[in-house]
């Protein structure tokens, strides 16, 4: 949170001294926002009887847009997990993608209606496709990695997951092949608390998500991932050790999952409204948006111009995803035994 009497000088140069722009952060801000709207509107339309699942980004934008911002979104590439709105609008992906896969439509770029929503897949913007078990997505990224080695590419593979997540066998065989061969690869723990109804004292028996990867010869950082600027700078760093061949980052990003854990879960059967609420006071949304206030870049006209603008995005996206046509049941084996496809 950016303290008022910290002189302004100090706050400025806080996303100034990490070589972004007021532009820059401006944009940042502009897509958490996007993306917690477009997470707000797929709740309703879930509850309308309109789509029929939502797994939520909310809690996570500003780790998300914060990582992404210190990647080349124009060559690196992204294997993001299911909460990673945020991820996917700032590599390229639209409103209008994303409404097409919560509806299940023909034209969604990511699996043409086939994949539950969440599975995010876009070619054209360097965004792999991941399988419902989770983790899996960790060696593939290392795949990807070696590939990039291989190929003498100079690209990072940056892959996100639950602190959950990090429990599973794909997590730590990829960390180890990826330390014992220095790849290029990101490893972001979105530690949000919880694995469903499970607890984090209750997954781990380390302290921190980040302790595990001494064990893989990388170095390990733990950030606040309601402050896109520190995950930012983190990312950055790892991204630029990657590149110049030493190897990867393990990071962990604190957030907190301000909804329940999909559409179809309760998480009043397991946690505190209390708890919650005082998560939601730290919501990087509104604590990145006072930062921005305070600095004098982000004034009431644009605040309304933006708010203004993702409504009008997000009630285009709809409609036109709502319109959109069902794929064709002669498509069903498209995508299935070898064909190609998508974007
Ligand atoms: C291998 C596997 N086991 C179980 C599940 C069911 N499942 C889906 S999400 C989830 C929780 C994952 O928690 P975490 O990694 O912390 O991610 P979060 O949902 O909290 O972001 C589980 C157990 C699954 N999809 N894959
Ligand atoms: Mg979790």
């Amino acid at each position: 949170m950016v303290k008022t009497d910290r002189s302004m000088e100090v706050v400025e140069n806080r996303h100034k001294s990490l070589g972004l722009s007021d532009e820059q952060v401006i944009e940042m801000y502009r897509i958490m926002l996007l993306a917690r709207r477009i997470d707000e509107r797929m709740w309703l339309l879930n509850r309308s009887g309109k789509i029929p699942f939502v797994v939520s980004c909310q809690g996570q934008e500003a780790a998300q847009v914060g990582a992404s911002f210190a990647l080349d979104r124009d060559k690196d590439y992204a294997l993001p997990y299911y909460r990673d709105v945020g991820v996917v609008l700032a590599f390229g992906m639209t409103t209008q993608d994303l409404m097409l896969q919560a509806y299940a439509k023909a034209e969604d770029p990511n699996s043409g209606g086939r994949q539950m929503p969440g599975h995010f897949g876009q070619h054209k913007n360097r965004l792999v496709t991941g399988s419902s078990p989770v983790t899996t997505q960790v060696p593939h990224a290392v795949g990807i990695a070696l590939a990039a080695r291989m190929e003498k590419k100079d690209l990072v593979s940056f892959v996100t997951f639950g602190e959950g997540s990090s429990n599973q066998g794909d997590f730590h065989e990829g960390a180890n092949f990826a330390g014992v061969h220095k790849l290029p690869v990101i490893f972001m723990v979105e530690n949000n608390q919880y694995a469903i109804s499970v607890p984090l004292s209750k997954q781990v028996a380390c302290e921190k998500i980040s302790d595990r990867a001494i064990g893989y010869g990388m170095p390990g950082v733990t950030v606040d991932g309601n402050d896109p600027l520190e995950v930012y700078s983190a990312v950055k760093e790892a991204a630029d050790r990657a590149r110049k061949g030493e190897g990867p980052s393990l990071i962990e990003a604190l957030t907190y999952r301000l909804t329940p854990h999909s559409s179809d879960d309760d998480d009043r059967s397991y946690r505190e409204r209390d708890e919650v609420d005082r998560a939601k006071e730290k919501d990087g949304v509104l604590t990145f948006a006072s930062y921005l206030r305070d600095i004098g870049i982000l004034t009431e006209e644009l605040e309304k111009q933006m708010n203004d603008e993702i409504s009008s995005i997000i009630d285009d996206a709809t409609d036109y995803a709502e319109r959109a046509p069902y794929a064709d049941a002669d498509t069903i084996y498209r995508y299935v035994y070898g064909e190609q496809g998508g974007e």
